[in-house]
């Protein structure tokens, strides 16, 4: 009678070691991975800023990882994907309007209004609303997205920005990496890279519902750029640039995306 009962304590002192041995391994990962966690924190705190300027202050590693995300949207959403459009009957009749930085109206006169494009060092082409509206004029009726969680389908018509780089000559210009943007009293910026500014659906525009465009819109002429998000699209454009370096962006500055592409 006596075999049975010495099974039973075996047993039970058998499950008693299985707890410990595994209260132990909960432990030592438990420890070991919160240590690596510390660890990479650490690392990450411990990591050069990336260069200043541009964007907004982050340590390298983080920016580099952004970066390599980046490149491989742009690669895979290429200038040959084109962003649905719709039927202009579905079009917003009233247009939401979102931001106003740079468009406040202190002394601004758009009869007298010209935009102004950096050819290069102090070459500055000047050209007229009239110039700009004598060109072909494209329309397009699309989803516009603002990052803050809006969307509304919205009509749109100007001029094509690729067709505004052939008739006025600037093919050379268009060989740089990017674009940039400002408002006539550069309080409002975007930087642009040169394949979204050159896809076929971005425009140059100056009506908004086959109507001019409304100051609060943009007037007399605003970027549309379907493959962006809203803080892209900059309204009431005063000068236009070439650079192989990152114009500065007004968003970018405050540590949203760069490329804020969708
Ligand atoms: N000059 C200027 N352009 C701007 C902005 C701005 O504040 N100032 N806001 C941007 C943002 S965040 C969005 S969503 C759209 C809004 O355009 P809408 O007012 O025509 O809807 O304009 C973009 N262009
Ligand atoms: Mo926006």
């Amino acid at each position: 009678m006596k075999m049975p009962i010495k099974k039973e304590k075996n047993k039970l002192l058998t499950v008693d070691q299985r707890i410990k041995r595994r209260n132990f391994i909960s432990f030592v990962t438990f420890f070991f991975m919160g240590g690596l966690g510390l660890g990479l924190w650490k690392w990450l705190y411990q990591s050069p800023e990336e260069t200043p300027g541009i964007t907004a202050g982050t340590r390298r590693p983080l920016r580099r990882a952004l970066n390599k995300t980046e490149l491989f949207f742009r690669n895979f959403f290429s200038n040959n994907h084109l962003v649905r459009t719709y039927p202009k009957s579905m079009a917003a009749r009233r247009v939401r309007v979102n931001a106003h930085i740079g468009i406040e109206n202190e002394g601004f006169k758009p009869e007298e209004w010209q935009l102004a494009v950096v050819r290069g060092h102090r070459d500055i082409l000047k050209i007229s609303l009239e110039e700009i509206k004598s060109l072909q004029k494209t329309a397009i009726v699309y989803d516009f997205k603002c990052v803050e969680g809006w969307d509304q389908i919205q009509h749109w018509a100007g001029v094509k920005f690729v067709d505004f780089i052939t008739h006025f000559n600037l093919q050379e210009q268009a060989l740089m990496q990017y674009v940039g943007l400002e408002t006539p009293n550069g309080k409002y910026y975007v930087g642009l890279d040169m394949e979204s500014a050159l896809h076929p659906q971005t425009l140059l525009a100056y009506e908004m519902n086959d109507q001019p465009l409304a100051p609060e819109h943009g007037a007399p002429l605003r970027l549309i750029v379907p493959v962006k998000y809203g803080i892209k699209n900059l309204k009431r454009i005063g000068t236009i640039t070439f650079s192989n370096q990152r114009p500065r962006d007004y968003w970018a500055e405050q540590g949203y995306d760069y490329y804020s592409g969708l």
